[in-house]
């Protein structure tokens, strides 16, 4: 049998799961929301965020790892996340709410002061162990995840892909977007093996993805 590259991440085992479990089973707190690069707080913590475009469900998906309905601000409305937002996981972990990508409508001016900013953070920031590319399960890889993941290359930040939405998914069309997202991941050094399946919607891949997070050192 051969192994395919970029599989879907297994269920973890029991010990795993529930350091996952644990993580979040505290009170994850706002810390605070940044607008540039010199309002970060000290790197002193493991730092995860979340990138994807706008609307992929990067806020919803915080709030599902979280267990909190209203953490993160999701929306409808494209754009909604425009800030560089900290939360606090436990007393080591920062997880990171980013401005969306590719959202066209937004006013030019604004779009590029957010853009500047997410490519600082994701290309200099110390402490950022690893980088979730959300991409929405329906649609795979477009052109602006791939200048991310690019970006992301150059800066050696490892990420990993997270499909979102998959309660969205028709089977017919779920081989065929893996497979894009499989051979668009492979063109990428600084991508991780292993992609998560994910569903903010049914919990799906959530409890695997706090896991993932839990044991990152
Ligand atoms: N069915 C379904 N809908 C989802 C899922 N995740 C997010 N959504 C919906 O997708 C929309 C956008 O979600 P957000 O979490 O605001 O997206 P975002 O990536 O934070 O968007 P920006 O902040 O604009 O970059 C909302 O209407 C969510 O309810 C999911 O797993 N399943
Ligand atoms: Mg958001």
């Amino acid at each position: 049998m051969t192994t395919l590259p970029f599989p879907i991440a297994e269920d973890p085992d029991a010990a795993t799961l529930e350091r996952g479990r644990k993580l979040f089973a505290g009170e994850t707190t706002f810390l605070k929301g940044v607008v540039a690069m010199s309002g970060l707080p000290p790197a002193d913590r493991i730092e995860v965020c979340f990138a994807g475009r706008s609307n992929v469900g990067k806020s919803t998906l915080i709030n599902a790892l979280t267990g909190r309905k209203a953490l993160a601000r999701a929306s409808n409305t494209p754009g909604r996340t425009q800030e560089v937002n900290f939360f606090e996981a436990g007393p080591e972990h920062y997880l990171v709410d980013l401005p969306g990508y590719g959202y066209a409508n937004a006013p030019l001016d604004v779009v590029k002061k957010w853009q500047a900013l997410l490519k600082s953070y994701l290309g200099g920031r110390q402490s950022l162990r690893r980088a979730f590319v959300l991409i929405d399960a329906r649609h795979g890889i477009k052109p602006v995840d791939d200048e991310i993941m690019g970006l992301l290359d150059k800066a050696a930040v490892t990420f990993q892909c997270v499909l979102t939405k998959a309660d969205k998914v028709k089977e017919k069309d779920r081989a065929r977007v893996l497979d894009q997202v499989r051979k668009g991941l492979a063109k990428h050094p600084a991508a991780f093996p292993e992609i998560v399946l994910t569903s903010s919607e049914t919990g799906q891949g959530i409890p695997t993805l706090r896991s993932i997070i839990a044991t990152l050192v």
